[in-house]
């Protein structure tokens, strides 16, 4: 299987439509010798945008069409008619996909809640007609504007998909410290709950020199008993994980503030399958933390016996598993194991 890095890459021009043409009329009818001016404005050209469609998971067509460009606004006409706005072009990109400038690299969004959408190049405005320079002493004006030129820019388009490890646990179970040891990701790391907020992803090294591959891993808000009725957080954020391909439960095995690993557990994939049951069925990897504790060892061995399960004993004091964790979560993304 691949590497789920980036699956997608390339450059694309957007062109947005330039503006219509303001026109240059006077009102003539029967027996009125010397109408009024009556050009109408020319509309605006229509805008470029990017738009997440979570039924899109490549840029393949993009790759047969890197030229998009929208329509351009109709000129304006006599009897003040304006001119039609160009059509919008909209641009189906995945989920996932960052957009940079492709002439300096910047950054200019992260596409990826499925509808998200960006004005990637904004349509030219629509020219004046003459009219808009009628006053009481200048009544025949001979002014109008062209419509202005659509932007064009080269985008470089690149598609990640959300993450292939989602770490999951309670509040303190230590999901954005081990994010933090496993990757370069900084996520914050505090001994309080629901320290993270925000979904974060971390790019996880495997091997060395010029064998080296990588993989995400997302670090995402703490669940608690009832979450899926919106207690703590709530379950929303678990959307960011529902792509990954593997999941690992994170487990505090010290028991600390009298909590119990068993329980822990079972509540976790109990809110899990409320939200959504498909997520138990991934590949799934339980990680026992904060082993350097001391009641963790023997807290393992029910747990062990309890749940069934087969934890990755590890510690983000002492560093114990973490090479070991990298290496797991590799095998079980390629199916390696
Ligand atoms: N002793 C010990 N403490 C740890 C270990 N891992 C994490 N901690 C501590 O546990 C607390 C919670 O760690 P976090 O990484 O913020 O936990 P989290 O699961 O991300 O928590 P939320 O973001 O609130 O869901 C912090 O005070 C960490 O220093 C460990 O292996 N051993
Ligand atoms: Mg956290």
């Amino acid at each position: 299987m691949k590497t789920r890095k980036f699956i997608d890459s390339m450059v694309i021009l957007a062109a947005a439509g330039s503006g219509g043409n303001g026109c240059l009329a006077f009102r003539r009818e029967k027996y009125i010798a010397k109408g009024g001016p009556d050009g109408g404005d020319g509309g605006r050209g229509g805008h470029v945008i990017l738009r997440v469609d979570p039924n899109t998971d490549s840029l393949i067509s993009l790759f047969f069409n890197p030229e998009q460009r929208a329509e351009k606004g109709q000129h304006g006409m006599g009897k003040r008619m304006h001119g039609r706005n160009g059509e919008d072009l909209v641009v189906l990109v995945p989920c996932g996909t960052e957009v940079r400038d492709a002439s300096n690299g910047q950054l200019l969004c992260d596409l990826v809640e499925p509808g998200a959408e960006m004005i990637i190049a904004k349509g030219g405005r629509g020219g004046l007609g003459n009219p808009h320079w009628q006053t009481s002493t200048h009544q025949t004006p001979y002014e109008h504007t062209d419509g202005e030129p659509g932007e064009e820019k080269k985008i470089q388009l690149d598609v990640k998909l959300l993450a292939d490890v989602g770490l999951v646990g309670f509040p303190n179970a230590g999901k954005s410290s081990i994010l933090s040891q496993i990757s370069h990701a900084h996520p914050k790391i505090g001994a309080y709950a629901f320290t993270t907020i925000n979904p974060i992803i971390g790019t996880v090294m495997v091997g060395e020199d010029f064998e080296t591959t990588s993989y995400r891993v997302a670090d995402i808000p703490g669940i608690i008993k009832n979450a899926h009725q919106g207690v703590g957080l709530g379950l929303d954020f678990l959307r960011h994980i529902e792509r990954a391909t593997c999941l690992a439960i994170v487990v505090d095995m010290s028991g600390s503030e009298g909590r119990d690993p068993v329980e822990d557990y079972r509540t976790v994939r109990h809110e899990m399958k409320m939200y959504n049951p498909d997520l138990l069925e991934r590949s799934m990897l339980v990680i026992a933390n904060k082993m350097d504790l001391p009641e963790s060892a023997e807290n393992l061995k029910v747990f062990r016996r309890k749940t069934k399960t087969k934890p990755l004993p590890v510690s983000t004091e002492t560093g114990e598993g973490l090479e070991l964790l990298k290496t797991r979560l590799h095998q079980m993304i390629h199916h390696l194991a």
